[in-house]
């Protein structure tokens, strides 16, 4: 029996998410007061490789935040979940010299992650900063320094406002070690108009999800937007139990599209870099009867003819400015298939709020 409005809209998660441009603007003046320049590990002249290191939504988190981290800096990043670093640590450094770990996790607490911290600074001797949304964690004992944003973190189970302020804080990061100021105000700018835009997503997300019942939901992006995609995939899953996958836009080609029906919700992140190439992609999944829906800055006629819902986020700066904004219509997607289906978007099926290991 689906959630009434008046019983969702006083879930912590539901507060959480509409949350995000207030806390993106208070976590970005938190920056700016200085919060950063200590915790960055000082590096030699040689140029340092990075690799961003989360578990779950934390790991996704790597993922946008490391391709990011390339494009904002040109310095090489690449992410992995903290069970590679443990399992295969052959694999996690094979660059020879120079290299710095970030680990992310929210709680701080996550097995997979704090060991992770232990073993890049301990064993491997790396300098390892951890970022966190909690005071006093395990990972901060296990890192030459870290980043804490307590007001990102959150009561809900799955992880919203966290991802988006961890990663635009490290977008941020990237922009002030690359003296790149004008980012850095783009961002500003960004969160400050990102909430006028949440009422007019709510109600479209929420007449939509209302009106459809899928059976595959598919999520795609390129580039920076392809951690984006897979943590809207996790999203959808975590928060309604649905079926859900993630591909690089054009992969989707490759073989997945043999999936699509008129059950299938493709969601497709539309970056600028690559619009044209998306584009021709969102246009072939709508002749093959998909449901499309496209999340995008600025929308065209091309893309409003190929989708049946668009989502214009409308934000000043460009593309990686407003990256993480894009996650948010597919937190309410999953967060409104969730009540639709009667679950409480507080109490995830199966789900702890951190995975401790003995
Ligand atoms: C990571 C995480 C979450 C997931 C669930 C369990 O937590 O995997 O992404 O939604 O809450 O924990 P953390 O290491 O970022 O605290």
């Amino acid at each position: 029996m689906a959630i009434t409005p008046t019983e969702y809209a006083q879930s912590a998660t539901y507060k959480e998410i509409l949350s995000q441009g207030e806390v993106w603007q208070s976590v970005l003046q938190e920056l700016k007061q200085g919060a950063f320049s200590e915790q960055m590990p000082r590096s030699n002249n040689q140029k340092p490789a990075w690799l961003f290191v989360g578990c779950g939504t934390s790991f996704y988190l790597a993922d946008a935040a490391a391709a990011s981290w390339t494009l904002l800096t040109g310095e090489p990043a690449r992410a992995v979940p903290g069970s590679e670093v443990l399992l295969y640590p052959a694999l996690t450094r094979p660059e020879a010299a120079n290299l710095h770990a970030v680990v992310i996790s929210r709680s701080g607490r996550t097995s997979e992650a704090v060991r992770a911290a232990r073993l890049l600074r301990k064993e491997m001797q790396l300098p390892t900063l951890g970022v966190t949304c909690a005071e006093e964690s395990a990972l901060e004992a296990e890192c030459d320094s870290t980043l804490v944003l307590k007001t990102a973190d959150e009561k809900s189970t799955v992880m919203t406002r966290s991802f988006t302020s961890m990663l635009i804080s490290l977008q941020w990061m990237a922009a002030k070690r690359a003296a790149n100021a004008e980012f850095c105000n783009s961002l500003e700018i960004m969160a400050t108009q990102f909430a006028a835009r949440m009422r007019s997503l709510i109600e479209q997300m929420e007449e939509f999800v209302g009106r459809n019942s899928f059976e595959d939901y598919v999520f795609l992006g390129q580039g920076p937007f392809h951690g984006i995609a897979r943590e809207a995939a996790l999203k959808v899953m975590e928060m309604s139990c649905s079926y859900s996958q993630s591909f690089h836009t054009l992969e989707f080609r490759h073989g997945p599209k043999a999936i699509v029906t008129p059950h299938t919700a493709l969601m497709f992140f539309l970056s600028q870099s690559g619009l044209q190439a998306e584009l021709e992609v969102l246009e072939e999944m709508k002749e093959l009867g998909g449901v499309t829906i496209a999340v995008c800055n600025h929308a065209n006629e091309n893309i409003r003819r190929a989708s049946d819902l668009v989502l214009e986020l409308n934000l000043p700066g460009d593309e990686l400015t407003v990256l993480a904004s894009h996650i948010v219509p597919s937190q309410l997607m999953g967060f409104f298939t969730g009540v639709g289906k009667g679950l409480n978007p507080d109490q995830p099926k199966n789900l702890t709020r951190v995975v401790v290991l003995d």
